[in-house]
């Protein structure tokens, strides 16, 4: 061995001493550098969050950043507990296989528990961390896609056999209490899902696609999960010369028919929930926004079997505000889910931020509150620590804000309910339809003869404000 090598060992073997030691010194975490036994072991009885307390509601006097300041999970508000309202998840995808990598860089996190394999035993301890971390943060879901929490095979065979083994750990992990808020399959990774998955050229990609999603719902019903996603990340065009629009749209609609049929079939009596999302990341997306799936929905008979699952940043990158999607969801009964998570409003794409603004929240929690709840779905935060946020007990301040401004929204809007003024504002604006005209408009039996007599009658009308800035007035100071 050359002197130079010699010296390079020596070093390497100090540093390893000195993070042994450093990890003798700390309390013990479930590290991949262990040989330990928690690598896929059940002898393992570490935690992998150590010094990580569970975390309470201290209230908004607390500095505590281990703690909630907004989010009591008991206390009633609006008749029911705020856990009740909120449903809160845990997207496994970002809190546990996040890496910080973007299109311009490498990984920049590298928790205590990975190895940096995509191994059955990586898996498996990985599952172990999501429940550590959901038990520490108080919440009852989770939500998950197949590839995430098993790795893929050589073969389909294979693939599900790995997803079996490790969804056997985790059904004995939820214990009695936590269960998936919904389950997914990953249909965009996979080169084989270039040109889409249901939408796909080819045939035999589409067959693929559905064995995949027939295992993945499976899972989630094995696992108590409480409704099952549909995100067509490539299922889009990049240009209509080379596309037949029509035939890949048929194929999508036949492919949730089958879902749909199958769905009946297993006694999955879950909600079957579309995402819509405007382009992924270079595609046109077909659902593209809550208007088009639901007249997607419409057209194709499937307006009884799926929901929506609305997520904050696709709203805004299709060009409305959450708040619009989640009403057009609502106003069409479609209301299933939500993907809690906010956009840079100066970066155009996905950053899938946790939601942060207390405004937007109490938006969010006034369709909520009309829409009596999301139950069986709930807020999932399908949200990532940013690349430059490295801490592992970054992990849990990110979803504590999140709860919290999730918590604080629902508390602002009960306090404009409770008020009454903003309500009221908005009553008094379309007051004129409270009267016999109007009412026949409302059902239908006004025709034009008749409005046109009346018009004649009532000359030209008076148009009162619309008392915008004081509806923004009344708002804010409920903030
Ligand atoms: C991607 C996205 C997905 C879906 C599930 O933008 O939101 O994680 O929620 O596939
Ligand atoms: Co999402």
């Amino acid at each position: 061995m050359m002197e130079a090598q010699k010296i390079l060992l020596l070093l390497l073997l100090c540093l390893n001493l000195v993070s042994s030691l450093v990890i003798a010194g700390a309390p013990p975490t479930c590290a991949a550098n262990l040989d330990s036994k928690c690598a896929d072991s059940d002898e393992w009885k570490g935690e992998f969050f150590p010094g990580i307390p569970k975390i309470k509601y201290e209230g908004p006097s607390s500095k505590n950043h281990l703690a909630f300041k907004w989010y009591n999970p008991e206390e009633v508000i609006l008749g029911k507990k705020m856990k009740d309202w909120m449903r809160f998840s845990v997207a496994f995808w970002h809190t546990f296989r996040g890496t910080g990598s973007d299109p311009f860089g490498v990984p920049t996190k590298s928790w205590p528990w990975e190895d940096g394999t995509n191994s059955m035993a990586m898996a498996k301890r990985r599952m172990r961390a999501n429940f550590e971390f959901i038990d520490k943060l108080g919440v009852d879901f989770w939500c998950f896609h197949d590839r995430d929490i098993a790795p893929d095979g050589e073969t389909l065979k294979e693939a599900n056999a790995n997803l079996d083994e490790v969804v056997a750990l985790a059904k004995e992990l939820q214990g009695t209490k936590v269960r998936p808020l919904w389950g997914t399959a990953q249909l965009f990774s996979h080169p084989r899902y270039m040109h889409g998955a249901a939408t796909s050229s080819e045939v035999a990609v589409y067959a693929y696609a559905a064995a995949q999603v027939k295992k993945a719902m499976e899972v989630t019903h094995y696992l108590g999960g409480e409704n099952y996603v549909f995100w067509g990340g490539r299922e889009g065009y990049q240009s209509l010369l080379n596309t037949d629009m029509g035939r890949e749209i048929d194929h999508m609609a036949n492919f949730f028919e089958s879902a749909a049929a199958y769905k009946k079939k297993i006694g999955f009596k879950g909600n079957l929930l579309i995402e819509p999302k405007p382009q992924e990341p270079t595609k046109h997306q077909y659902d593209w926004d809550a208007a088009t799936a639901a007249n997607f929905l419409r057209k194709y008979g499937l307006i009884n079997d799926f929901k929506l699952n609305i997520e904050c940043n696709h709203a805004t990158l299709s060009g409305h505000s959450c708040h619009h999607d989640i009403e057009t969801a609502r106003l069409n009964g479609l209301l299933g889910n939500i993907d809690a998570n906010t956009g840079d409003p100066q970066v155009g794409w996905d950053t899938d931020q946790f939601l942060t603004d207390i405004g937007e929240a109490t938006l969010i929690m006034l369709s909520v509150i009309k829409n009596g709840g999301l139950a069986p779905g709930g807020f999932n935060f399908d949200a990532k620590l940013r690349r430059e946020s490295t801490d592992v007990e970054d992990l849990f301040i990110a979803h504590i804000v999140g709860m919290d401004t999730v918590a604080r929204g629902l508390r602002t809007a009960a306090k404009l309910i409770e008020d009454g003024s903003l309500p009221e504002l908005v009553r008094k604006r379309y007051q004129s339809f409270d009267s016999e005209i109007g009412q026949k408009i409302e059902a239908g039996k006004a025709d034009f003869e008749m409005l046109e007599k009346k018009a004649m009658e009532w000359g030209e009308p008076k148009v009162p404000s619309a008392k915008q800035e004081l509806a923004e007035m009344i708002f804010q100071s409920a903030i």
